[in-house]
């Protein structure tokens, strides 16, 4: 028998497995590199890295190593595209803020699925930690970080 909060945890955990591959295609894929089962936030900022040289390879068209403005526009043109077209759910080709909503929901579930490194389910405080560690960091370069942990715990 299974407890209310796990069952809630399971469904959107399924959900993003349906998402991981369409929906957010731009997610990083996260890897427990070192094997000792949790995704540190070193494995996070490999991950990242490699995104970003993915995308790199993908939008330098003249090959010099670097994004040009004229690079850079044409990725953010593609970018902007791909996240109408995987989240206008509605078609009328711009984001709604129910949209934009869902589409932030299905990004986190798909980033909580590759935490659950055993696949129970359930993101356990040490799965979650290296990405805890690094969403406190960019929050704490944005804005101080008061509520955010208390927030993002009752929105799950
Ligand atoms: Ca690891
Ligand atoms: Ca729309
Ligand atoms: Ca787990």
């Amino acid at each position: 028998m299974k407890t209310q909060t796990k069952a809630n945890i399971l469904s959107t955990v399924l959900l993003a497995g349906l998402v991981t591959t369409t929906a957010w295609a731009a997610t990083p894929v996260l890897t427990d590199t070192d094997n000792d089962g949790v995704i540190s936030a070193e494995e996070i900022q490999a991950a990242r890295e490699q995104a970003k040289a993915a995308r790199l390879t993908q939008f330098d068209t003249d090959g010099d190593g670097t994004l040009s403005d004229d690079e850079k526009s044409a990725m953010k043109e593609a970018r902007k595209a791909e996240r109408l077209s995987l989240n206008d759910t509605d078609g009328d080709g711009r984001l709604s803020r129910a949209e934009r909503r869902a589409a932030k929901a299905a990004r986190r579930a798909a980033i909580e699925t590759q935490l659950d490194v055993n696949q129970d389910g359930v993101v356990s405080d040490a799965e979650g930690a290296g990405f805890d560690q690094i969403r406190e960091e960019r929050k704490g370069r944005k804005h101080g970080d008061r509520k955010g942990k208390r927030q993002s715990r009752d929105t799950e």
